[in-house]
């Protein structure tokens, strides 16, 4: 269980910063508005992330550790013995720890992640568990480039983990984009292992976005929280409200923060006017089928070599190889 004493405070670095304030006024001026969702995950929306998975209502945290449990031995033949292991957007690494426990010796395992506080923390976690197995994080934002740790440039071949449907955070162009940059970042003879989130029924959807509970709720109000602290926001909480629902004719969750009435709010000493009932779309949650997603990735360059689900197939993993 992770928690909220181990969150440390570590100072984001003046670049990200910019960038932060920068991405935040460009999205609350534009219209409609909009956030990205990568800047969820501060300190406490980690944290907030890691409830979400144990919620009755969000499936696809226990739906992916299932498969992974269930096919590991499988999967595990897709890693040869000396790859180095390149996880991306790793979060908490209790999936890659499933898979760790299967594979043949590693030359490293390298969790990169937005959330440096996180991975610093997961490391030092991970290492007595698995003595002898290098553990090198990378704190970087997965959508730019970033340089791999020499072992891992140095080791014969590179295999990429992408679980938890983080690509369904992605328009499906940037999913695309994302791949074939994978495949740069992890060279020839990469193979490729990726979680998605599939269609499913809507109610089964809209209910994992809509959690009883309101962690869900609170993930995305945490946003305005984060904005108000790192910008000098002045969003007062109780006159937003979580949104979520399923759009079916793009198969995506949409995420949005409605204000309940008419107000301007400060944000980095810019003035954001809202309408009554207007919103900021925080989040797309893109679906897939095991179809939709091996088409997107071979227009990537990958080539599929694998498919994995859970019994009513509400998701996937699946392995791509680069193509030569
Ligand atoms: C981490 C992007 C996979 O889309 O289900 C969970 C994020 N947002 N509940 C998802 C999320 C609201 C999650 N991903």
């Amino acid at each position: 269980m992770v928690a909220l004493a181990r969150s440390r405070r570590v100072q984001p670095q003046p670049a990200e910063d910019a960038a932060f304030e920068a991405d935040v006024l460009a999205g609350l001026s534009a219209t409609p508005k909009r956030l990205l969702p990568k800047y969820f995950y501060d300190g406490v929306g980690s944290l907030l992330f890691e409830r979400i998975t144990e919620l009755p209502e969000y499936y696809p945290t226990r739906c992916e550790m299932r498969i992974l449990r269930d096919h590991a031995r499988d999967i595990a033949k897709l890693v040869s013995e000396g790859a180095a292991l390149v996880e991306f957007g790793s979060g908490s690494s209790k999936k890659a720890r499933i898979l760790l426990r299967a594979l043949r010796p590693l030359a490293a395992y390298v969790p990169v992640d937005i959330c440096g506080e996180m991975i610093e923390q997961e490391a030092l976690e991970l290492r007595p568990d698995f003595p002898g197995l290098k553990v090198l994080p990378v704190t970087a934002d997965i959508t730019q480039n970033f340089a791999l740790p020499a072992p891992a440039k140095a080791a014969p071949v590179r295999v990429g983990f992408f679980p938890g449907s983080t690509i369904g955070n992605f328009e499906p162009h940037e999913a695309a984009a994302f791949l074939r940059n994978a495949g740069r970042i992890l060279g020839t003879g990469a193979t490729l292992i990726v979680g998605a989130d599939l269609i499913k029924p809507v109610e089964v959807l809209n209910a994992a976005y809509n959690d009883a509970a309101g962690v869900t709720a609170k993930f995305n109000l945490n946003l305005l929280v984060r904005i108000n602290r790192e910008l000098g926001g002045t969003f007062k909480l109780d006159t937003f409200e979580h949104h979520a629902f399923y759009n079916r004719e793009r198969h995506r969750i949409e995420m949005h923060l409605a204000s309940l009435k008419r107000q301007k709010v400060k944000v980095a000493g810019e003035i954001i006017e809202f309408r009554a009932g207007e919103t900021i779309h925080t989040e797309n949650s893109y679906k897939y089928s095991v179809e939709s997603l091996g088409a997107l990735a071979r227009g990537a360059g990958w080539q599929p070599a694998g498919v994995w689900t859970d019994e009513r197939k509400y998701f996937s993993i699946q392995a791509f190889t680069l193509a030569v």
